[in-house]
């Protein structure tokens, strides 16, 4: 299938692979958040566009994702961060040890469409490891799926520790393990995948995760996410992806929201994990945040509202917000955005958001705008 008739297939909802893969779904759901003005801008309510949002037919009618039998909630694993099990070597050395389980596993990603997932420790994208620059890392990885897999690190290391096919442990079959070990170098936020063939299928099926490197001195205090941006090819035709999210779940934030606090800092992991498309892009509204490409400088190279970042680029984003309100943040390629790759950031609390905010972002004590 050439690229324009899966844009058709997705477009027009003709007969087919794509078109039998939404067909799961029911049109006219969706979180009552996207539901204004600015979602339906977006979403292009439908009408014969891509997906049509949170409005359109990837979405069934006060339908959600049963997080309890995925085994992860994204609102959880939006601020989580494995920083493993450490102790100090003889040497004065933090020794910094996971261990990852590779395991097949059916997980919704959007509601009612389930997808054959491949997974590290059994969620989507895999647990985001954090250590400190100049840390000996160890990676004790177990492979419990009925494939062969490996974990492949961006990072400096020695070619036998590179998770490749053929060199070092290479391929780990079913029921095998090894161990990874390597220095944490150099600092900035990169990720692991599994680098056996076909690649794009063993990554698209969900084997990767961010990798978070801190500086020795680490960095300023600020509210801290990770947001893995990645899609589903739920019709296994390897032309683009039907399901696309952050964090996996479609439309997930625009249902609840990330909460964040008004005039503090934010800073945002962002990894774009995405197969079968070349180009992701995260844009934030009523806002601009400074650009640190894969967070290997202190320097920001911009200050914007959009980045583009192909297959496997990542970033940092560093911002705060100085209003009360609802922020959409979405891919700026809009058929990404309609198809689930879009959510909200919450600022504030309740009482200044007036009516109808949702009342599980418990913030706290927040003064009131203008006070
Ligand atoms: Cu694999």
């Amino acid at each position: 299938m050439d690229k324009l008739s899966r844009r058709k297939l997705l477009a027009g909802g003709t007969a087919g692979a794509a078109a039998a893969g939404l067909s799961q779904l029911v049109p006219g759901a969706g979180p009552a958040l996207a539901r204004g003005a600015d979602a339906h801008e977006h979403a292009g309510a439908g009408e014969g566009s891509h997906g049509g949002g949170a409005e359109g037919p990837t979405f069934r009618k006060g339908a959600a994702v049963d997080h309890g039998a995925n085994g992860f909630d994204p609102s959880e694993l939006v601020r989580h961060f494995d920083w493993g099990r450490t102790r100090r070597l003889a040497s004065g050395r933090v020794l910094r040890e996971w261990t990852l389980v590779a395991e097949d596993k059916e997980i919704e990603v959007a509601p009612g469409v389930h997808y054959p997932a491949w997974t590290y420790n059994g969620r989507v994208p895999g647990p985001t490891l954090r250590c400190r620059e100049g840390e000996l890392l160890r990676v004790h990885f177990v492979n419990s799926s009925d494939h062969p897999h490996t974990m492949h690190f961006h990072g400096l290391h020695p070619a036998q520790m590179d998770g490749v096919p053929g060199i070092g442990a290479g391929l780990v079959p079913t029921g095998g393990s090894t161990v990874y070990e390597f220095d944490a170098r150099p600092f900035g936020v990169h990720l692991y995948h599994c680098h056996a063939a076909p690649l794009a299928e063993h990554i698209a099926r969900g084997l990767y995760g961010a990798f978070i490197i801190d500086p020795k001195d680490g960095r300023p205090d600020a509210d801290e996410l990770v947001m893995v941006m990645n899609g589903f090819n739920t019709n296994f035709d390897a032309q683009g992806n039907q399901v696309y999210a952050v964090n996996t779940v479609a439309f997930h934030y625009v249902d609840q929201p990330v909460c964040v606090s008004r005039d503090s800092p934010v800073r945002l992991y962002v990894v774009n994990a995405l197969e079968y498309d070349p180009i992701n892009s995260f844009h934030i509204h009523g806002n601009f945040f400074n650009h640190f490409p894969t967070g290997t400088s202190l320097t920001p190279i911009e200050y914007t509202d959009t980045i583009l970042q192909g297959q496997a680029q990542r970033a940092i984003l560093e911002l705060e917000f100085p209003y009360d309100g609802d922020y959409m943040f979405h891919a700026h390629k809009t058929e990404f955005a309609e198809l689930g790759w879009m959510g909200f950031f919450r600022v504030g609390n309740g009482a200044t958001r007036g009516a109808g905010a949702a009342d599980y972002c418990d913030l706290g004590e927040l003064e009131t705008p203008g006070a």
